[in-house]
């Protein structure tokens, strides 16, 4: 196996959060799908903006509104050159995936009819399913599942069979938070697009772990949060096409999103304002930016390749223990393990583990129909970073053997 050449125990030193105990045990968090941990950078960003130059953005002309409005927008650019839009209007700060999500959906509602489809995978986190299904509700279109195997693949076979003159609107994660797929978005957004329907792919876990590029991909609308890659919570964005974006209704009214208000009539501002109604989170926003800076220096890259070898020494050392059960087996993953321990509840080893220190997620991950799907009530989550190393996987791996005893 091939070894990182990331200086993890320099990188480490970064996020003052890993040196904490957590019931007497330094801290191993692998819940990193939930949430990831903030570097110092960020945090530095976070209280320079309050320090510095806290104002309102794109009304003063005093010297601190223009200090911040200039930061704000350079964090758009960033964001733009993360993800390799053509255009930084086609970046829209959010509160977040679910927040880009809504605004997307609500605008289909102008667009879609009774007898017009849109397709969403098996594998969906609620926010990329439930504002589907109230668009829906809403039209009077109809919700097809693209169905998946028990590796937790979806069955392209399948899902190219389902689409037709019909379907309007794809929508799919890039990575699947429960299982770790990496779905074949590529090929999913070409296949739509032969029968001229849009696609809307949540980039909430693909963002951190592997390169996004939306020019290349030829995506519609991709989105992600910033606390999944080390920025703050509360902020987020949705990358639109240009031509999508200017046909798209905007989602809230308010300040700052308008061209022209009278009485009898309001305008709307162009692009990105039209969907930035209100006092945004400006400083997260501006974090969000020192967060992709952060990233990028260590490169998505190498974040991939060191967290591909956790996810490979993990998976091994997991299955040797007698009656683990892991969900989601897709050659195609990021390093998120769902497993189950025959005959345990995931929640009693989440908290045994928790006394030892080691932070996992338990429970249905937000993806009840995931769970449906395998037939269990939820899974033990173990979700890595590139800060995370081989030592607290080995800690982890005690932890669930002496969680396992305890309760057997
Ligand atoms: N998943 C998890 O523990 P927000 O909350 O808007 O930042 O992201 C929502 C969301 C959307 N899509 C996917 C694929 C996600 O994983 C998430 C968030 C977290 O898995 C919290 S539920």
């Amino acid at each position: 196996m091939q070894q990182t050449t990331l200086d993890i125990t320099r990188i480490r030193k970064d996020f003052p959060i890993l040196k904490r105990e957590v019931n007497g045990n330094p801290l191993v968090y692998l819940d990193n799908a939930a949430t990831s941990q903030t570097p110092k950078p960020v945090i530095d960003t976070i209280v320079g903006y309050y320090s510095n130059y806290n104002a309102n953005i794109h009304r003063g002309v005093h010297t601190l509104a223009q200090e911040a409005t200039d930061a704000y927008e350079k964090a758009r650019i960033k964001i733009q050159n993360f993800f390799n839009a053509a255009k930084a209007h086609e970046i829209l700060f959010t509160s977040g995936t679910t927040h880009s999500i809504n605004i997307v959906a609500n605008g289909f509602s102008s667009f879609l009819t009774k007898g017009d489809e849109v397709l969403v995978s098996a594998m969906e986190h609620h926010s990329n399913i439930v504002p589907w299904q109230m668009l829906c509700e809403r039209t009077g279109a109809s919700l097809k599942v693209i169905p998946m195997n028990p590796e937790g693949e979806l069955l392209m076979q399948e899902f190219k069979g389902m689409l037709s003159d019909n379907t309007k609107l794809v929508v799919c994660n890039h990575v699947s938070n429960a299982l770790g797929t990496i779905n074949p978005i590529k090929v999913i957004i070409s296949e739509a697009h032969a029968v001229g329907a849009a696609v809307l792919i949540d980039g909430a876990q693909a963002a951190p772990h592997i390169k996004v590029d939306v020019q290349e991909l030829n995506v519609d609308f991709y989105t992600a949060s910033a606390h999944k890659l080390c920025g703050p919570t509360g902020v987020g964005m949705l990358y639109g096409k240009e031509e999508w974006l200017t046909k798209l209704p905007p989602y809230q009214g308010g300040g700052e999103m308008i061209a022209e208000v009278t009485f009898e009539k309001t305008t709307y501002a162009g692009l990105p304002h039209k969907f930035e109604a209100g006092t945004p989170n400006i400083c997260g926003g501006i974090a969000f930016g020192a967060a992709l800076d952060y990233i990028k220096n260590i490169g998505i890259e190498a974040i991939a390749q060191y967290e591909h070898e956790l996810l490979t020494y993990a998976t091994d050392r997991l299955l040797s223990i007698e009656g683990v059960k892991i969900y989601g087996t897709s050659q195609e993953k990021t390093a998120v393990i769902s497993f189950n321990i025959k005959g345990i509840h995931p929640y009693d080893i989440g908290t045994l583990l928790d006394k030892m220190g080691i932070a996992v997620r338990t429970g249905h991950h937000c993806a009840q129909p995931i769970m449906d799907y395998f037939k269990i009530p939820g899974t033990i989550r173990a979700s890595f970073s590139f800060y995370n190393t081989k030592e607290e996987i080995d800690r982890f791996i005690d932890g669930v053997v002496k969680a396992k005893q305890m309760l057997s």
